[in-house]
């Protein structure tokens, strides 16, 4: 454990969670319109690490939100629940997908969501990867 700790933050003077953070890569990122009169909706993407070592984001922000959550699914006496996550890891060269019934970012709040809303996605150390996503509307296209 203490190996660990100094690891860490040897990583810390060197810099190098800088890189790590900026090495995320978010694909095909888009954020549901929310239903008129609603201000609460939620977003999912693929979040790619392409860094050697592992990212753990722990906060997201949403242009014209005032609050993003890490939500994920799970199965309760056969019933569908959504549960808060504090902490999502990605490991090193993985993809993790943020999709409808799993892992996604529930937003909160909402006032005006801009077309293309800039997302920032942080990691503990409070490093911040920014993108931005695509809002989508819920009717499906075909
Ligand atoms: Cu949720």
């Amino acid at each position: 454990m203490k190996l660990m700790k100094n690891t860490l933050c040897l990583v810390c003077l060197l810099g190098l969670s800088v890189t790590t953070i900026a090495d995320l890569v978010v694909k095909e990122g888009y954020v549901r319109k929310p239903i008129p009169g609603r201000t609460m909706t939620a977003a999912f993407m693929d979040i790619h690490n392409t860094a050697t070592t592992e990212v753990v984001l722990t906060r997201a922000k949403l242009e014209g939100a005032k609050r993003v959550e890490i939500h994920t699914h799970t199965h309760e006496d056969g019933m569908m629940k959504m549960r808060e996550i504090f902490e999502l890891p990605i490991k090193a060269g993985q993809t993790v997908t943020l999709k409808p019934g799993g892992l996604h970012l529930m937003i909160f709040g909402i006032t005006h969501l801009p077309e293309n809303p800039k997302l920032e996605l942080c990691s503990a150390d409070k490093i911040c990867y920014s993108t931005t996503i695509e809002s989508r509307s819920l009717v499906k296209k075909h």
